[in-house]
């Protein structure tokens, strides 16, 4: 199999992680494809993902899987274990609402740096901008509050998102958003979490120029 990646993509990051915690990493090449809106990568529409976002998983000839969370459950079947995605319905419908919110965080965060880095700095919008910063924050003050949500001695898929989109806005924001401070708990928690070999491997880098 293939998986169409970029490295400092958050979504990209959690199919990767997904494929090492299951053991899968060896049955994965990973090919980069550069993605920027408004620079349409024709070849990539064309042959893998007419929306033109990464990740997308060449599984054979006839077909390819996207967005990231259907590559994670597809890797969770492959693996045959149903470890990120519990079959237990109480437990599948509360994490899967834990993966839409930190989901919702990776897609802010990546909402913010086209924002901020694609679209002419005449046309930006700051009001549109603070919005998505303060959505980031009060889902991360929501897991603050929820710490069951992450207490679990095994990965799910609620948590690759979360340490998807935490890694990526301290890759790109670092410090100038001090979002630790006043979430002690998952804090430790992802300062934790991100040694494991699976967030260690997939550390955010700068795509190639
Ligand atoms: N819902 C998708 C989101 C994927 C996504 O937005 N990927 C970004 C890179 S981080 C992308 O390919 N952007 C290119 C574009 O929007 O044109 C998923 O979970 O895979």
């Amino acid at each position: 199999m293939k998986l169409m990646y970029a490295p400092q993509s958050p979504f990209a990051r959690k199919a990767r992680a997904a494929a090492i915690e299951l053991g899968l990493e060896e049955s994965i090449d990973l090919v980069y494809v550069q993605v920027v809106p408004g620079q349409p990568n024709i070849d990539f529409a064309r042959s893998h993902n007419p929306l033109r976002k990464v990740p997308a998983l060449v599984v054979n000839e006839r077909r390819t899987l996207f967005d990231s969370t259907v590559i994670c459950e597809f890797l969770d079947h492959l693996a045959k274990g149903a470890r990120l995605f519990p079959r237990d319905p109480d437990k599948r419908w509360e994490v899967l609402a834990q993966h839409a919110l930190a989901q919702g965080i990776c897609e802010a965060a990546i909402s913010i740096r086209y924002e901020t880095s694609v679209r002419p700095e005449e046309k930006r919008w700051q009001v549109w901008i603070d919005d998505q910063w303060d959505k980031i924050l009060s889902a991360l003050s929501w897991f603050e509050a929820n710490p069951r949500a992450f207490d679990s001695s095994h990965l799910n898929i609620a948590h690759l998102a979360l340490v998807s989109g935490i890694g990526y806005i301290d890759f790109r924001y670092g410090d100038a958003v001090d979002w630790r401070a006043t979430r002690p708990l998952l804090s430790t928690w992802v300062e934790e979490v991100s040694r494991k070999e699976c967030f260690e491997k997939t550390v955010p880098t700068d795509p190639p120029s």
